[in-house]
């Protein structure tokens, strides 16, 4: 198997923003520098200089340079970049290049809602669909769960609605807290960082059937899965009562196709674990306090289900998910739940001002430990703490100024580290080479979150240069010449692994809508379709666009959100 990777010439298919850095990188067997020239629409050259030869990339294995063309702000689409005989994908410079990345990237979150029907008039007919798992035969309902044979209980759980996770329709509570709290942070930026805002996310900004409601669309979105979690939890009187079950998904794995409503599978609950209640505590203590200003009730809600959830994993500290248990669903193990314990003591105390929670967070072993909190390979759902030194970072709260700094600190020396790793390698990605795995684009991108908070924190440019940087190689800067966002870029990512975005398979089925990323390249080889095509393959090289390459090419709630921020985070610079 040959990749297809097209012009040698490799840049942001999207474009550059006018105020940003703009650079690019020249797949070549030459070791000399090479004159490059910038065209514009209609070939006419407007700047040129030499390449700097980088040598043997390591993401790559191939030899590269790199170009640079920060000083050209004139505003135009159909740029190219010529070295010799090869031409890159054409581009734009502008400002407003990301408005509809903002709003494509949130828009997944209603494509993929569970329990409601998918309404034509707010997606168009190829992507509307009837609601998934509410007790409609073939479904068995969410309604009504029951939990796993192997581990039963005797109640049900009403766990109806949420974002189904990825391309499966598995419903799991550490990654869907993750994703929640990230869509809210994107909304919580909002409101502590100058030059943002607007309408931008408010009532109206969406297509979700909310809209009208005097509330901002994105805070809807984000209740849509807020109410799922809080009803992951055991209900009071029972054993363990306040801890969240660990996932919810079908008995066994099930094939693509397959539409939300057609899935005939029963539908178990998997027991209880800490690091999902955590995940719950923390997402729903984050909500209490963003929605206290349009339904205070509501508020009060995830606000007791936050604190009873943390209780409960106070008292159950090591309750850990099987990693075995992986059948018809993911596993999402994880043995280590300090990070959840920072994460959660994080967003309690922000939201209640109570130093009891303060106390949890500064005695926690993470605490001042910048690497534990940002790993360099990227926080993730297996690592959570990041959330919490962020938000603290961020968000008015209690903290003294003292203290507030500490938070402050932690989050531009992890940034620092990462921007030493942007400026090692020729494609600029906030990843170290040895980080490729599952899901690789959402750890450059939660890299790249913690640069733009350093950047909103500092208004050091060379934070957001971090960003935009990570931002290109998304968008075609990179080995493979490919755009990993449906819609975005010149050649993009559109056979992702989901069971009902199966174009591939099916083709009365749509592809995945716009902004839609894909995990992207994992040099761990994970699934049937990446071992027999990809053998061999240098890290950044390890992806394929196939339907079935759920390890290089799956979407899902987590993975989005990341996008969602940054891409808010990018329309208001180009704005700015
Ligand atoms: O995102 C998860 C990744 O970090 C793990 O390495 C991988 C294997 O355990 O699982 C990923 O999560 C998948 C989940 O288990 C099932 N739904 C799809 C998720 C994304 O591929």
């Amino acid at each position: 198997y040959e990749p297809d990777t097209g012009s040698p010439v490799r840049v942001n298919q999207v474009g550059y923003l006018t105020e940003g850095p703009k650079a690019g990188t020249f797949v070549t067997e030459a070791t000399e520098a090479l004159p490059w020239t910038l065209n514009d629409a209609a070939g006419a050259e407007v700047a040129s200089g030499t390449t700097e030869p980088r040598g043997v990339d390591a993401i790559s294995a191939e030899n590269v340079h790199t170009f640079d063309f920060s000083e050209v702000t004139t505003e135009g689409e159909g740029y190219t970049v010529t070295i010799g005989e090869e031409t890159s994908e054409p581009f734009s410079i502008g400002g407003e290049l990301y408005d509809t990345l903002r709003t494509d990237a949130l828009a997944y979150f209603y494509h993929n809602r569970s329990g409601i029907e998918i309404d034509a008039d707010l997606v168009g007919e190829e992507y509307a669909r009837p609601a998934g798992h509410v007790n409609v035969a073939p479904n068995q309902g969410d309604d009504g769960v029951t939990c796993w044979a192997q581990d039963p209980c005797d109640y049900t759980l009403d766990a109806a609605g949420g974002w189904y996770d990825a391309g499966d329709h598995g419903k799991y509570v550490v990654n869907g807290g993750i994703a929640a709290a990230q869509v809210l942070s994107n909304y919580e930026r909002t409101l502590t960082t100058e030059g943002t805002g607007g309408d931008e996310l408010g009532d109206g900004a969406l297509a979700v059937p909310e809209q009208g409601n005097g509330v901002p669309d994105i805070l809807d979105e984000a209740r849509w899965q807020l109410d799922f979690l809080t009803a992951m939890q055991v209900p009071a009187g029972e054993e363990l009562a306040g801890m969240a079950h660990h996932k919810l998904h079908d008995a066994q794995w099930t094939g693509l196709p397959l539409l939300p409503h057609e899935d005939s599978q029963p539908r178990e609950l998997h027991p209880p674990s800490t690091a999902a209640t955590l995940n719950l505590a923390a997402a729903a203590a984050q909500g209490a306090r963003l929605f206290e200003a349009y339904d205070a009730d509501y508020a009060a809600e995830l606000l007791a289900a936050a604190t009873t959830a943390y209780e409960a994993a106070r008292a159950n500290p090591d309750l850990y998910a099987d990693p075995l248990d992986g059948t018809g669903g993911g596993a999402y193990s994880d043995n280590d739940v300090t990070d959840e314990f920072y994460w959660a003591a994080a967003e309690l105390y922000i939201t209640t001002g109570d130093d009891a929670y303060l106390a949890d967070v500064t005695g926690s072993e993470l605490h001042g430990d910048a690497e534990a909190i940002f790993p360099p390979g990227g926080f993730g759902w297996g690592s959570t703490a990041a959330l919490g030194a962020l938000s603290l970072a961020t968000v008015d709260s209690g903290l003294s100024d003292a203290r507030r700094a500490e938070f402050r600190g932690l989050v531009t020396e992890a940034a620092d580290g990462i921007n030493a790793t942007v400026a090692a390698g020729a494609y600029g990605v906030p990843l170290p080479d040895e980080n490729f795995v599952w899901g690789s684009n959402s750890q450059v991108m939660n890299n790249m979150v913690v640069l733009a908070t350093a950047h909103d924190l500092t208004g050091e440019s060379a934070y957001r240069d971090g960003v935009l940087s990570g931002m290109n190689y998304l968008l075609g800067q990179n080995p493979l010449n490919l755009s990993y966002v449906t819609g975005y870029g010149e050649r993009y990512a559109e056979n992702q692994h989901h069971r009902h975005w199966a174009n591939q398979l099916d083709a009365t089925l749509p592809n995945p809508p716009a902004g839609s990323v894909a995990g992207g390249p994992n040099a761990n080889l994970e699934d049937p379709i990446a071992s027999d095509l990809l053998e061999g393959c240098a890290p950044a090289m390890c992806y394929v666009d196939h339907i079935e390459s759920y390890a290089t090419n799956e979407v899902t709630i987590n993975w989005n959100a990341p996008l969602a921020w940054l891409a808010s985070y990018v329309d208001d610079l180009g704005a700015g």
